[in-house]
């Protein structure tokens, strides 16, 4: 006889399987890119963002809530390009809340950088009932978070709540393999990834830091991709720091709390690395609003420490 939790980890893993099944439609589509006249703009105009949409991200973004509307496990979705929350059919409603940014870094896509895509898991208050604040919960209620990287080689790097695993994409078998068990991130990194032309628009903490990088006998390295999903997978592996915080420029950060910032930073947290809003914990703030901006820095935990640091300095 199945239990009501039997029930919920085998939603759980449908939901879960769909989105690897999306990653693998947007992985073919990134691929063939260029032959098959998916690059370039589309002609939809800018995103809700006020960012221009890109012909991918228009298709990813279908994939993703085609695949989770007919799942049947989800309530209410959140994507990067949509405006309002999408309520599933209540006949497909499930017992989860899916945000996502269904193709991060799409700028960098007709140049052949890496992409991918980005998405965090909630449960719903009540099963088949779809209700727009069960996105606004804190990121540390999340069930589950993940991310796939399009990149020279296709990752789904996932979290349920225990350790942070990696899985390959096989191109023939169509699978993804564990090929990274147990991600850890090094206590101590010797990187650190920002957008350094925005210097001027930094407060005092964040320049202090990077000077501080840069001014050691042993300088750390300057790593940017400008992608998210590419600049985490590194922070994974190799430790350091990525950072897009808070300035002038953009008062409050670039990146999207809801599926950027509280995704990555489940990962980071749940792989031995932390992820701070400069002062306190990413994972504990309630959102207001489905599309607000934060400012983040995440990584090595002594690393971010520093940064910490830094910014009580300057204060
Ligand atoms: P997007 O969601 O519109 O693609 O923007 C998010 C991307 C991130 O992948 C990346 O970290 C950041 O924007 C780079 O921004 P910038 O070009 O300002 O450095
Ligand atoms: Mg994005």
């Amino acid at each position: 006889m199945s239990t009501a939790k039997d029930e919920d980890s085998s939603d759980l893993s449908i939901l879960i399987q769909s989105i690897a099944t999306s990653c693998k439609y947007i992985q073919n589509c990134v691929r063939k890119m260029g032959l098959a006249k998916l690059g370039g703009e589309a002609n939809t105009g800018q995103n809700v963002q006020g960012e221009t949409q890109m012909k991918l991200d228009v298709v990813a973004n279908d994939v993703f809530v085609g695949m989770l509307d007919t799942c049947k496990r989800c309530t209410v979705l959140v994507s990067e390009e949509i405006e309002d929350p999408v309520y599933c059919k209540p006949s497909n409603a499930g017992r989860y809340v899916c945000v996502f940014d269904p193709l991060d870094g799409s700028s960098n896509v007709d140049c052949g950088v890496s992409v991918g895509s980005i998405f965090g898991i909630y449960r719903a208050t009540e099963k088949g009932v779809a209700r727009a604040e069960d996105a606004l919960q804190p990121g540390k209620c999340m069930v589950a978070a993940g991310y796939c990287m399009y990149g020279s080689y296709c990752n789904f790097v996932l979290t349920i709540g225990g350790h942070v695993h990696g899985f390959t994409l096989d191109p023939s078998l169509g699978e993804f393999i564990l090929t990274h068990p147990k991600i850890t991130v090094p206590k101590r990194g010797s990187i650190y990834s920002v957008n350094e032309g925005n210097t001027q628009f930094w407060d005092e903490g964040m320049k202090t830091y990077v000077e501080r990088c840069k001014n050691q006998a042993e300088p750390r390295g300057a790593r940017y991709i400008g992608s998210m999903v590419a600049d985490i997978h590194r922070t994974l592996l190799y430790g350091g720091t990525f950072s897009y915080p808070s300035d002038r420029k953009h008062p409050d950060g670039k990146l999207r709390l809801l599926y950027e910032c509280f995704p990555m930073a489940m990962i980071v947290e749940k792989a031995g690395g932390k992820a701070s809003d400069g002062c306190g914990r990413i994972l504990d703030i309630k959102p207001t609003s489905i599309h607000q901006r934060q400012g983040i820095h995440l990584g090595s935990v002594e690393d971010v420490d520093e940064i910490e640091e830094c910014m009580k300095n300057a204060r």
